[in-house]
């Protein structure tokens, strides 16, 4: 009878043991499971990474022959004096990279007055930096009970309407509603273009008939935009000659439709191609006159362009650079900062 019950009590107390066991095993499955999922998320991420850097275009790396100009200056050792042979590659490289006399003549007086205590690339670095304005805003907000409007203005193919549909793309992502006014009436084509846009962006767009009248195009535009509660319009214009007065006055009947309740025009944005170099100045002067510009767009700054244009434009004119278009692509239109331009020019 003892053997029984000592034998049961065994029983009881192995099976007891295993279950203990099993228990155990199972809570340390539990505790090591997040563990064994963190590789997973880790390779998740790793993947997406290098789509992201894709889709977000560094400027340093979109500069194209920008930065290439720069190269000399770059790779310039010492600090201090500057000499006279350093002096003669600071001029001819400044001036090649389109910054303007002006500019070229403002740099070399810095350096001989100050020399370079941190290298030469810094010191030009430096000056070059000053010749921007220290602030600049993209105005969104109209007053109230009115619709913004951003009106686009330039000559013929500096890429007016593709920079519309890289900003409204970049509207619409930051939870705003646009609606497109598809003033260029000149082309069927042309409208037909910002259509693509609007399709390939989500936006609103109102388009009328080839040769219809433009500044009739933006007053729909804003009824529909004001109809409908929109948040911003965007107003495409026709290419037109900077020399040509009759479309420069068509221009400013334009912006005064664009500016009547319930519009508002916030910024007008003159394109230009930078890669018309100091061409692009003398266009900018006789639109600024026009269209009361509040913004430059300098587009395909990742072509053959030399970048020092963005430079001479700022200086000369004092209209700000607001925005780069750096390829065709929806993305690849940068907010302009100074600073990181500078950097990306003469960083070495
Ligand atoms: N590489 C490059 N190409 C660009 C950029 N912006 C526009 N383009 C190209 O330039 C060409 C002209 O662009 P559009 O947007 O049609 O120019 P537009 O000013 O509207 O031209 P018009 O309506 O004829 O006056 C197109 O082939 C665009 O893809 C840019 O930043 N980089
Ligand atoms: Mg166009």
């Amino acid at each position: 009878m003892t053997i029984v019950i000592i034998v049961i009590a065994l029983v009881v107390l192995a099976a007891l043991t295993l279950i203990v066991v099993r228990r155990r095993r199972n809570s340390a499955a539990l505790v090591s499971a997040p563990r064994a999922a963190m590789p997973e998320v880790l390779v998740h991420e790793v993947a997406e990474r290098p789509q992201l850097l894709d889709d977000v275009p560094v400027l340093e790396q979109r500069l194209g022959a920008s930065r290439s100009i720069f190269d000399r200056v770059r790779s310039m050792v010492g600090a201090g004096t500057v000499s006279a042979e350093q002096l003669d590659v600071v001029e001819e490289v400044l001036l090649r990279s389109d910054v303007g006399v002006a500019t070229t003549t403002a740099v070399l007086d810095d350096l001989r007055a100050n020399g370079a205590p941190e290298g030469v690339a810094h010191a030009v670095r430096t000056a070059l930096l000053g010749a921007f304005a220290p602030e600049r805003e993209v105005t969104t907000v109209a007053e109230p009970g009115r619709v913004p409007v951003w009106l686009f203005v330039g000559v013929n193919g500096v890429g007016k309407t593709t920079t519309i549909g890289k900003l409204a793309k970049r509207h619409i992502d930051q939870g705003r509603s646009v609606v497109l006014a598809a003033g260029d009436t000149f082309r069927a084509a042309a409208s037909e273009q910002l259509q693509q846009w609007a399709d390939r962006t989500g936006a609103d767009i109102v388009r009328a008939a080839e040769g219809a009248d433009p500044g009739s195009v933006v007053h729909d535009a804003l009824g529909r935009a004001a109809a409908r509660g929109a948040d911003i319009v965007l107003a495409d214009t026709a290419g037109r000659r900077a020399n040509s007065t009759n479309l420069l006055d068509e221009l400013s009947k334009i912006r005064r439709v664009a500016d009547r309740a319930p519009g508002q025009v916030v910024e007008t944005f003159m394109v230009l191609d930078a890669t018309t170099g100091q061409n692009a100045l003398s266009q900018a002067r006789e639109f600024h006159a026009a269209a009361n510009v509040t913004g430059i767009v300098l587009t395909k700054l990742d072509g053959t362009a030399r970048g020092g244009i963005v430079v001479a434009i700022e200086r000369e004119l004092g209209i700000p650079v607001k925005f780069v278009g750096v390829g065709e692509g929806v993305g690849d239109l940068i907010i302009f900062e100074p600073r990181a331009f500078v950097d990306s020019l003469l960083d070495t």
